[in-house]
Formats: structure tokens, C-alpha cells, sequence
């Protein structure tokens, strides 16, 4: 059963098992399930200390799981795909970030829902508005079409 629908973040900036960066967002796109839709893979200048260019894109899914349990599929993904902890925002083969739930706002330790960085992140309004521009952001109202215009014509990022 399908009770919810999220839009997860995918980014990566390394080589991995299954080729560059794009083929590595591509192979964790092929990773979820549920996938209703797929925006563009997009390239972008890194945002941090990492030197080197992402891959970035973002899936729209539907799933039985709650955002807690979705967040632990969601590591158990990036662990298969070679993932390690190390340096904040350091280079990964793969980050798989939940932005937005069906269900509003969700607090968990580890866990906040909508992501609290992604309305000023260009790198993941872009694709979002290109497969959910009518989706509300349950705080302020805005949909993603207008968040990636304020991001795209304010503050220049990423
Ligand atoms: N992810 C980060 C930090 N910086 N920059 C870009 N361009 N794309 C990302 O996905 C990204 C980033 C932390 O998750
Ligand atoms: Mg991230
Ligand atoms: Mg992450």
C-alpha cells in the first residue's frame, strides 16, 4: 500500500561502482522504489568545501513507509553505493535527501521534513520544480515553481 509521497534529493560528486557521478544518480534513481517521476540529471558547481562538480537530480515516490523508516532505506542505499561518513558536505558517491512529504512537517531525531536548507539550494529546487512545481511547501505556502524563481533570481547558488 502507498500511503505517502515524497520528493527525495539525489546528489553525487564522486566515482563509484557504477561510473561517474551521473551514472551513479542514475543508479540510485533505478535504487528507489515507487518512482513516479524523474527530473532531468543536472550538473552544478559544488556548495561547501567540495572541489569537485555534482550530479544532481530529484525523484518523486510514492511509498507504504513513513519519513523515519524511509530515511533508514534511504542509508542503507548510500552504504551499498559506498557511502562513508566523514567531513560535513565532504565528497560522496551518493546523497539521498528527503525534501518534501505528502504529509507536511515531520521532526524525528536525525530527521526534519521539508529539508531545512532546500529553499535556498538551487541545485534542488531546479529539478524539483521541473517534476513537482505545484507542490506547497507546507511552511510559507509557496510552491516550488515560485521557491526556484526566488532562488534563481535572488542570491545566486550553486
Ligand atoms: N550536497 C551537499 C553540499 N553541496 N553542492 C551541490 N552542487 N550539490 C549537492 O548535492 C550538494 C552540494 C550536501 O549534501
Ligand atoms: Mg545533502
Ligand atoms: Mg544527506
Amino acid at each position: 500500500m502507498s500511503s505517502s509521497t515524497y520528493a527525495i534529493a539525489i546528489g553525487s560528486n564522486r566515482w563509484g561502482r557504477h561510473g561517474g557521478p551521473v551514472a551513479e544518480v542514475r543508479a540510485a534513481v533505478a535504487a528507489l522504489d515507487g518512482v513516479r517521476a524523474v527530473a532531468p540529471v543536472m550538473a552544478s558547481a559544488p556548495l561547501g568545501p567540495s572541489l569537485r562538480r555534482y550530479a544532481n537530480t530529484v525523484a518523486i515516490i510514492d511509498s507504504a513507509l513513513g519519513p523515519a523508516a524511509l530515511l533508514d532505506a534511504l542509508k542503507a542505499i548510500e552504504r551499498r553505493f559506498g557511502r562513508r561518513r566523514g567531513r560535513r558536505w565532504g565528497s560522496r558517491v551518493i546523497d539521498l535527501d528527503i525534501i518534501l512529504w505528502s504529509g507536511g512537517c515531520w521532526r524525528s531525531p536525525g530527521l526534519v521534513v521539508p529539508h531545512l536548507a532546500f529553499r535556498e539550494r538551487a541545485f534542488v529546487l531546479r529539478p524539483l520544480a521541473a517534476v513537482a512545481a505545484r507542490w506547497r511547501d507546507p511552511v510559507g505556502g509557496r510552491t516550488m515553481r515560485q521557491l526556484q524563481q526566488m532562488v534563481d533570481h535572488g542570491r545566486r547558488r550553486a
